[in-house]
């Protein structure tokens, strides 16, 4: 895969960046996780920790990666130091001289804390909020991964229902959809496929089971593609046969609040009002319904990233993020709806990442 002029000065400036927030700190950082040393380095390896302060970048691996590593650092056009070491922390200690050390506090288990805490002079800060904010923008290298994640989730759908037939089982579309999106140019699912048919749709976040598709009136399918390492997310209900007038009147009200919230979405609102705005629209119009989790999270490296639209949330929306809106409702034992979509916030407003087709009804047998 070859790496865009854009993406050599990007990996660069990142780099650059957590350099000088560490200088204006006089401080080290160690990034501890693969989706971190990825967006820092380009390295896609599963074991690494990336060290950055003022005058030195490091990154260290183990002999696994002792090829791949200095190749993939290359070729996103950054200067940095590659170490094979089965064991970096004196490195580091050594490195850190009297610094503080910040590292991402969600991603780093408490026996590395104790263990860096007892070889270093200064302390272990954790610089979780850094890290989040650092990935929350994306720019244009990683919109266009995302948007083809995307477009290869809704091209598997497409196909894989296509296909459908009555026998079909909805662990065998989960696997369809996945097998799908790989010819299609994914690396993998972003998450396991959830396909739930009839009653488990109630289920927000049910297992694919080996009950016949075709077997029920209506469809949940939350699935998205892995390209280049980054995720799309989306859910559609699909319906196979005439859904009763409730769930009709379900799935229009969970799509109407999506789209009254996705509306309302532009850069400086609260991601507490875009919850607000789909819990108000929804709660009480089904009997027995509910509405099981958040609105939505930001999507990048990770399926779930910051921000979270939840009620709970203190975070603001901004130009250049990666969202879903996910409404639903849950009728235990019964059935459940929900639509989502990705979405990039604009100057304005959004642009819709996910363009895959919303049906509320089957059409008529006479019409
Ligand atoms: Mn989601």
């Amino acid at each position: 895969m070859m790496t865009s002029e854009d993406e050599i000065i990007l990996h660069s400036q990142r780099l650059a960046h957590v350099r000088e927030w560490c200088a204006e700190r006089n401080a080290c950082f160690i990034a501890l996780d693969s989706f971190a040393i990825r967006w820092l380095t380009g390295f896609t390896g599963s074991n690494g920790i990336v060290y950055l302060d003022p005058d030195c970048q490091v990154l260290f691996t183990d002999s696994r990666y002792a090829e791949q590593a200095p190749v993939e650092i290359a070729r996103h056009g950054v200067d940095v130091k590659c170490e094979i070491a089965l064991d970096p922390f004196n490195s580091i200690a050594r490195l850190s001289r009297k610094r503080d050390v910040h590292l991402d506090g969600e991603k780093c288990s408490w026996s590395t804390k104790e263990k860096i805490e007892s070889l270093i002079e200064g302390k272990v800060i954790n610089a979780h909020k850094f890290c989040q904010e650092l990935r929350c923008i994306k720019d244009n290298s990683e919109i266009v991964k995302i948007r083809t994640a995307a477009e290869i989730t809704c091209m598997a759908l497409d196909s894989a229902l296509a296909e459908l037939n009555a026998e079909t089982t909805e662990r065998e579309l989960a696997r369809n959809i996945e097998s799908l999106m790989i010819k299609h140019g994914a690396l993998n699912a972003a998450y396991p496929p959830i396909v739930a048919a009839g009653t488990n749709s109630a289920l927000p976040h049910a297992s694919p089971s080996n009950q016949r598709i075709c077997d029920t009136n209506l469809l949940l399918v939350d699935v998205g593609a892995n390209y280049e390492g980054y995720c799309s997310d989306m859910t559609r209900m699909i319906p196979l046969s005439k859904l009763t007038q409730e769930q009709e009147y379900a799935s229009q009200m969970v799509l109407d609040a999506q789209t009254k919230a996705i509306e309302a979405i532009r850069p400086g609102i609260k991601a507490k009002e875009i919850d607000g705005i789909c819990r108000d629209a929804i709660s009480n119009v089904i009997p027995g319904g509910e509405f099981l989790h958040g609105t939505g999270h930001g999507v990048g490296l990770e399926i779930h990233e910051y921000p979270s639209i939840n009620s709970r949330s203190d975070d603001i929306l901004r130009e250049g993020m990666v969202i879903t809106v996910e409404p639903g409702i849950y009728i235990q034992g019964s059935y459940g709806v929900r639509w989502e979509d990705l979405l990039l916030v604009t100057d304005s407003g959004v642009e819709y990442l996910t363009n895959y087709e919303k049906r509320i009804q089957v059409l008529d047998s006479n019409g």
